[in-house]
């Protein structure tokens, strides 16, 4: 089933004209979508041919195909993964079942919710980025903003595939409803919160596709693992496309880091708002910001969710089953960050309720792996500073340490200590105003804004200097 028909209204590779039911569903859903992606995707740029990646493939070798596209005419497809034959349900009460291809009705109303939750995030990140363009550092830089922009369109899709085809009327109406919720809208907000925050620079744009990107990757691999198979071959595919966002983000900090250290060596001093660059403190201040926010989309450490979700078979833990337990985890205990009194403890915990926490050590052990490539850049330069994660517990407001003030090293500390400190550790109304004051458009091929390092080379082999948008 590699190929993909783009003959179809709607490119799949899940034989859609057999289902009529399900066709007609999704070409109803649309135009709404097209409506949508007018309203709320990038503004300004929709008339513009960029140099876009579209999926013509699932398969590991060559699955993309890049050319110039109008973004609403973006072929927005369903694509699964190859099926995994003989698959089975691999943890929870229900492991060693074959894996289902329809959902399970008792699990219906909780697979529904998990995959309304992913769903919203997609179209919220579009929401959140829909101002960026005008302000881009490069032609280069604009054309990886419109990639991740179509993309997350596009894992919109895949989740509303999944609505349509496998819960009826219920599923119809979520897929309504994933159009008319707004990233930050008072009344009708996104779900989570790291979803409701403004991406009003391109500072927090790469922040974003680092930190909360990354928390994509992370949830998309537990459900990758689902028992529920279309959910499963959904998310693998997903991934896919996920690591190229991961990239942006990775990669764009690291330039912004580059040119710091060159502004730092030429001017000989780390003052370099008269100079035009990000300094490192206030990159580490935005970094604090993005990895806390981040931190939250994990949800509870001590989560019955978490435990229900992993029981039923739904989403399971990173790489399941590469590990070698026994995936039912009813024995288990795992170590759990807990606040006690003014100290910050390890706790042995049920390991079942203590997913989320698992997931997210994950996740911050590859965010710390990125962090460290940032800090080799810092450290070539013969420059004695580092960034660092913030502790987990820094400015959460979700989960044991919501209530609590706590520095980014890991010190429980008081209301008063934080009122005084807080401005030292997280982006102030100064910093966002000079980042602010930088976003000046940048669209001549192959330069690039002042603030930030060329990358070492373009996109699917063409030079750094290509016409990644044909802005004319
Ligand atoms: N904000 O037991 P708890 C991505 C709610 S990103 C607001 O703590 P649970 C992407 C929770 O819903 C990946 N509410 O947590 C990245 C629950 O509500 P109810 C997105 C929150 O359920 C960039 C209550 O608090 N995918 O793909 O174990 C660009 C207590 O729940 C938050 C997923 O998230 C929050 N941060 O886990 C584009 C995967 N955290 O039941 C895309 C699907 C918790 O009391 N979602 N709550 O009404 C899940 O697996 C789970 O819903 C969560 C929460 C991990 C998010």
């Amino acid at each position: 089933m590699a190929g993909i028909d783009y003959t179809e209204r709607i490119p799949n590779n899940v034989s859609l004209h057999e289902n009529r039911r399900l066709q007609r569903a999704l070409e109803d859903w649309q135009p709404k979508f097209l409506e949508w992606w007018q309203d709320m995707g990038p503004n300004g740029y929709q008339a513009k041919e960029v140099y876009l990646r579209t999926a013509i493939s699932v398969d590991a070798q060559g699955w993309a195909h890049f050319g110039y596209v109008r973004m609403p005419e973006y072929r927005w497809g369903i694509f699964l993964a190859e099926p995994e034959q003989g698959r089975q349900v691999n943890f929870g009460d229900h492991k060693g079942q074959p894996a289902w291809q329809e959902v399970p009705g008792e699990y219906r109303g909780t697979l529904r919710r998990l995959i309304v939750t992913q769903g919203d995030t997609e179209p919220a990140s579009v929401e959140q980025q829909r101002h960026l363009g005008r302000t881009c550092p490069s032609l280069y830089d604009l054309r990886n903003l419109f990639q991740v922009n179509v993309e997350e369109g596009r894992h919109l899709w895949a989740m509303v595939y999944l609505l349509d085809a496998h819960f009826g009327r219920d599923g119809r109406e979520e897929s309504e409803a994933l159009l008319q919720r707004r990233s930050g809208d008072a009344d009708k907000p996104r779900i989570l919160g790291a979803f409701n925050e403004k991406t009003p620079d391109w500072l927090s744009f790469f922040m974003f596709c680092f930190f909360t990107d990354r928390d994509g990757k992370y949830q998309l691999a537990s459900l990758a693992e689902s028992g529920f198979d279309p959910l499963s071959q959904t998310c693998r595919f997903m991934l896919t496309e996920e690591a190229h966002h991961m990239f942006v983000g990775e990669a764009g900090i690291m330039r912004i880091v580059q040119r710091a250290c060159e502004l730092m060596r030429e001017h000989k001093t780390d003052d370099l708002r008269k100079h035009g660059g990000i300094d490192l403190r206030t990159m580490q201040r935005y970094l604090n910001f993005h990895c806390s926010v981040s931190l939250d989309l994990f949800g509870s450490e001590i989560s019955t969710n978490a435990a229900n979700f992993y029981t039923a078979g739904l989403k399971g833990r990173f790489e399941e089953t590469k590990k070698q337990d026994d995936h039912l985890l009813k024995e288990a205990t795992y170590g759990v960050a807990e606040l006690d009194g003014d100290r910050i403890v390890m706790r042995e915990e049920p390991a079942l309720v203590s997913l989320n926490e698992r997931l997210r050590d994950d996740y911050v052990a590859d965010c710390a792996r990125g962090v460290a490539r940032w800090n080799e850049v810092i450290r070539k330069h013969g420059i004695d500073f580092e960034l660092k994660l913030p502790h987990r517990a820094f400015h959460r407001a979700i989960g044991s340490f919501a209530e609590a003030r706590v520095a980014p090293d890991g010190r429980v500390i008081s209301q008063a200590e934080w009122d005084a400190k807080h401005h030292e550790w997280l982006p102030t109304e100064e910093d966002k105003a000079y980042i602010q004051s930088l976003m000046v458009p940048v669209t001549e091929p192959g330069k690039f804004a002042n603030w930030i390092a060329p990358p070492a080379r373009g996109i699917n082999g063409q030079p750094v200097d290509f016409e990644y948008v044909r802005l004319a």
